[in-house]
């Protein structure tokens, strides 16, 4: 089970406190109702929550903190995680630490950073949308700069879907933009499967190609002892050969000197 559990993708919510981040992992591992990651949450009191699911785990993060420039998620920047969900409650454009956590984890995320990470507009209810639109162009402009692409971008509210869903009122559930998202991050963790099964198969054939190699080079050693030891038994039967021949002959004198 721990090892199941160890081989699933890990999808992590970072970005500042109070950008959503609980709330919306509860609305994505389907708590509506009932609270599983704690929201309003303190930070120094909080450590990474996880939720298992059946194809993923959800990882939530205490949250960076705009004053602390010496934040050590920001630090550092190695995500936990496969799949990065960067929560962004759109008051304004991306804060200083916020640039410099992507900077950073794109960074340690390499050649993966395209495809798994996935920037989160929240909290969309409480904004016009022409506000929301203008702030979307100007992140998507600050992650070009510091990530060098531009991620895919989902605007969502949590608080529009708990409302749907708790009331079933599918125009707030649509409203809410989180099934586009939860089908987003599905295609992802599957890409994300499908990269780790490729890689265990490159694996298992570089494996494969080594016992063949091995077992070429002692199929060669043994060839070679073969032949070494023939050769070795043909002086000894030489020598044998000749001892008898010595002996016969020395038999045969012996024999002469005593007629
Ligand atoms: N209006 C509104 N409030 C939200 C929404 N999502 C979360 N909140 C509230 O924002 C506050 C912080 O949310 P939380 O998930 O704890 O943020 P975190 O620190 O990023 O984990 C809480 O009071 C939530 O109820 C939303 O979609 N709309
Ligand atoms: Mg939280």
């Amino acid at each position: 089970m721990a090892r199941r559990q160890a081989d699933k993708p890990v999808i992590v919510a970072y970005g500042l406190m109070n950008a959503g981040k609980s709330f919306l992992m509860n609305m994505l591992t389907e708590h509506v109702q009932q609270e599983y990651f704690k929201t309003n949450d303190i930070r120094e009191t909080v450590e990474n929550a996880r939720c298992v699911t059946s194809q993923c785990i959800y990882l939530d993060t205490p949250g960076l903190d705009a004053n602390d420039e010496d934040d050590s998620h920001a630090q550092n920047g190695a995500s936990e995680g496969d799949i990065v969900m960067f929560v962004h409650q759109p008051q304004g454009e991306l804060e200083k630490v916020e640039v410099e956590f992507l900077r950073k984890l794109g960074a340690s995320l390499g050649e993966y950073a395209s495809s798994n990470i996935v920037v989160v507009l929240s909290k969309i209810e409480k904004e016009v949308p022409e506000k929301i639109t203008q702030i979307e162009a100007r992140i998507g402009q600050q992650c070009a700069e510091v990530l060098g692409f531009t991620p895919p971008i989902f605007r969502v509210s949590g608080k529009l879907y708990q409302d749907g869903v708790l009331k079933q009122k599918d125009a707030l559930v649509a409203a809410s933009g989180i099934a586009p998202l939860i089908a987003h991050l599905h295609q992802v963790v599957a890409d994300v499967r499908a990269v780790r099964a490729e890689k265990a198969r490159r694996a298992v054939d570089g494996l494969l190609q080594d016992v063949e190699l091995a077992q070429r080079a002692l199929r060669r050693s043994r060839d070679d002892l073969r032949a070494r030891v023939a050769s070795r038994f043909g002086v000894f039967n030489d020598q044998i050969q000749q001892l008898r021949r010595f002996l016969d002959d020395s038999a045969a004198s012996f024999k002469k000197i005593q007629g």
